[in-house]
């Protein structure tokens, strides 16, 4: 059975860590590849940062930061110190000094002349994250916010890193637009296309609707590439409750338009009998009056309990999709 997920970064990593352990039980025979956003990648400092990649690959191989959900454990930060030293860098965007290697090696490789899906490749050699990682383009399509005009007299109406807007501003300015830069020239990555034709299933995991999985859907080619596949494609929602889990999707869905709902989100990702992606999707029992309304939107949803507090439950979860898309054994 080949399963596809397109995931972020800690949300999609813990769920799709929660469904290779489901898998390891019930189906080790299961493929399994991880479609990953890049549109939260930079060049900083020279090298190039692909933190959903790394959540991802660090989440799956045994060398995420558990509490932060990116970046190494016992980490140092010597090297980004003396970046600062010199002015120079993203003072409040660290660089650890382990998770350094990780972005040296992977520069080191595209300077060489390999491809983004290549050095992911390379990489994953080490971590062995028992999934093949792809990124969702080997073109660099990188998410810049549009910041609203009265936003700060210095920065008003510019157009930042989607990085800066995240981590320095917290999503606390609030943004009119994402832009993705470079999507015109961007195709899927080799591989990306062919999974998700050949799969059984396609995991929209819980993962920040806008600039994660939209990301994605952008990408020319994918979105059709979902309503075209025979797979079954089931939707988790990262909304419980009318909030975000965890960051802040709710200042993203309010750029876009969409309110903060399983409901809504759902909504928006759409229904395969319409013009949407989705197949089924999951929402959290405390949303369950959404069901009737997902119903007749020709969304088969079921309210299950959506919480990934630790690895029981976030199995329990990758269970709930299977049972759902009808391929439990
Ligand atoms: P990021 O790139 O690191 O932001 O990670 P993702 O985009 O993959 O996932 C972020 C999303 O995961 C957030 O919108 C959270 O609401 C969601 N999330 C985090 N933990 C949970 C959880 O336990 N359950 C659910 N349903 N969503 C979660
Ligand atoms: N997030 C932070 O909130 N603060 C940081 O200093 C930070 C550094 C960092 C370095 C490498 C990396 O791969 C990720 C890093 N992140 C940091 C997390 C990053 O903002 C998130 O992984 C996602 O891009 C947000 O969706
Ligand atoms: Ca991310």
């Amino acid at each position: 059975m080949n399963i596809v997920l397109l995931a972020g970064g800690v949300g999609g990593a813990r769920f799709t860590r929660g469904l290779l352990a489901e898998l390891a039980q019930t189906q080790p025979g299961a493929s399994v590849t991880v479609i990953v956003n890049t549109g939260d990648d930079m060049w900083l400092d020279g090298l190039r940062i692909c933190p959903d990649l790394d959540t991802v690959m660090y989440t799956l191989g045994g060398g995420i930061n558990e509490q932060q959900g990116w970046g190494r454990p016992e980490e140092t930060r010597r090297a980004s110190a003396e970046i600062a030293a010199y002015g120079r860098g993203w003072s409040w965007f660290t660089l650890g000094d382990l998770d350094l290697a990780t972005h040296i090696v992977r520069t080191d490789l595209l300077r060489s002349g390999s491809t983004l899906s290549q050095a992911t490749e390379f990489l994953c050699r080490r971590w062995k994250p028992g999934a093949r990682l792809l990124p969702m383009s080997d073109q660099p399509v990188e998410t810049h916010v549009r910041l609203e005009a009265d936003a700060d007299e210095h920065r008003a109406g510019e157009l930042i890193h989607f990085e800066e807007w995240w981590v320095r501003y917290r999503a606390a300015v609030e943004a009119t637009e994402f832009v993705q830069r470079g999507l015109a020239d961007a195709v899927p990555a080799p591989g990306v296309l062919a999974a998700i034709s050949e799969a059984d299933l396609v995991v929209l995991p819980p993962s920040n609707p806008v600039v994660s999985i939209g990301t994605i859907l952008a990408v020319p080619g994918i979105r059709a590439a979902l309503a075209a596949t025979s797979a079954r494609v089931v939707g988790v929602s990262p909304i419980i409750g009318g909030a975000a889990v965890r960051g802040m999707a709710d200042a993203c869905l309010r750029t876009i338009g969409v309110e903060t709902s399983a409901l809504a989100v759902g909504l928006h990702y759409g229904g395969r009998t319409g013009s949407g992606i989705l197949d089924a999707w999951l929402i959290d029992e405390t949303d369950a009056a959404a069901l009737p309304e997902l119903a007749a939107a020709g969304i088969r949803s079921v309210a299950v309990p959506l919480w990934m507090h630790d690895a029981a439950t976030t199995r329990a979860l990758a269970a709930a999709v299977l049972a759902v898309a009808g391929l439990s054994p």
